[in-house]
């Protein structure tokens, strides 16, 4: 059998300023995918709205302004903008993951990433964040850093879909090659799932994945680690420990899931302090299915972030103990989808015998 290798990236951007230029944005993204060209990684994945600032902080009383931070249409990879990048990944035949904010042809707002397969020149698959965080409304407190996801973006409407990327490992086993009776996990071209940003601390989002034999979870990010209104006040905290907790929960969540589900993951951030004051931890990371950090950012700035990855490796936990076949037990998990939110126990009488 072919040992089904990739090397792979996760693509960080360092701070994005609200009046950044998008064509050169676009040219920091660019300079990545040319370094990932020159150290021969085959898939590339850039964080969430990469082409602009994280523009839901903002409330945006002028509509022409809030649509500068959109990308316009279903096919977003011939305009003029942002075709630099197609054009490369195509040219360099390296595939991408790319987060932006959509606006469809029909006027809808959703926050987006595209699977764009170098190979092929063109879009494979599209993913459309489901767990918006933050509020419709702005924070009563001027001072409070807001996240109005649910106000510009409605919740992604195309499920968690799993995929294969074509021609990334050559020789693999393709359709017809196996009996349909045999089971074939790990086998053929690499099943791949997109999340974006919050998605990530969802166990939902990832067993989805998980249930179509997922062997590489992608997932751009931009996460505030000081947004205190957002993630409430429980205990006092230094900037330093609430710096450290935010990369704490990120990596967990990462590496937890990739673990519980038998699959690498990369994950990419917008990072470092938007306009000299808003901050995002960085962390960009590729994690094993054994639920290792195997490489990891530096810095808090643009910088590529490669591994080489054996996709065969996803097979001892899913042939063990995340063999979902033999060890799920769903007749136990109703709950999950027929419930949304918490339901107690009742309180106990002042006596209990
Ligand atoms: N862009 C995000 O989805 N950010 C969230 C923050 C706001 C909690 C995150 O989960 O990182």
């Amino acid at each position: 059998m072919t040992p089904r290798m990739l090397k792979v990236a996760a693509a960080q951007i360092g701070a994005v300023n609200r009046d950044a230029d998008k064509k050169e944005t676009v040219q920091r993204m660019v300079k990545l995918l040319e370094e990932a060209r020159s150290k021969g990684v085959q898939l590339v994945v850039f964080p969430e709205t990469t082409f602009t600032t994280f523009f839901p902080r903002f409330l945006f009383e002028d509509p022409a302004e809030l649509e500068k931070y959109f990308e316009q249409g279903d096919d977003i990879t011939t305009n003029q903008d942002v075709k630099p990048l197609f054009d490369l990944s195509r040219s360099s035949k390296i595939d991408m993951y790319v987060g932006y904010a959509e606006r469809t042809d029909d006027g809808r707002g959703f926050n987006t990433c595209i699977y764009y397969s170098g190979q092929k020149g063109r879009i494979l698959s599209k993913y459309r964040k489901i767990h918006l965080p933050g509020t419709k409304e702005p924070f009563a407190d001027p001072e409070a850093i807001n996240q109005l996801e649910k106000r510009y973006f409605e919740p992604g409407n195309l499920g968690f879909k799993a995929f294969r990327a074509p021609d990334l490992i050559p020789g693999v086993a393709k359709k017809g090659d196996i009996p349909a009776e045999a089971k074939t996990i790990g086998q053929g071209d690499p099943i791949l799932g997109m999340m974006i940003c919050n998605d990530r601390r969802w166990p939902e989002a990832w067993r989805m994945y998980g249930l179509q034999g997922v062997e590489l979870i992608m997932v751009g990010y931009n996460t505030p680690w000081n947004a205190k209104h957002l993630f409430g006040f429980r205990k006092p905290m230094t900037d330093e420990q609430a710096e450290a907790e935010a990369y704490y929960h990120h990596k967990l969540v990462m590496e937890a899931n990739s673990y519980m589900n038998a699959c690498y993951s990369i994950s990419a951030a917008r990072a470092g302090y938007d306009d000299g004051k808003f901050d995002l931890i960085s962390g960009s990371a590729i994690v094993s299915p054994n639920g290792y950090t195997i490489a990891q950012a530096k810095t808090i700035e643009d910088e590529l972030v490669t591994a080489d990855i054996g996709l065969d490796d996803c097979r001892q936990g899913k042939e063990t103990t995340f063999d979902f076949d033999r060890h799920r037990r769903t007749e136990a998990y109703s709950l999950i989808t027929s419930q949304t939110g918490v339901v107690e126990p009742e309180l106990l009488a002042a006596e209990v015998p």
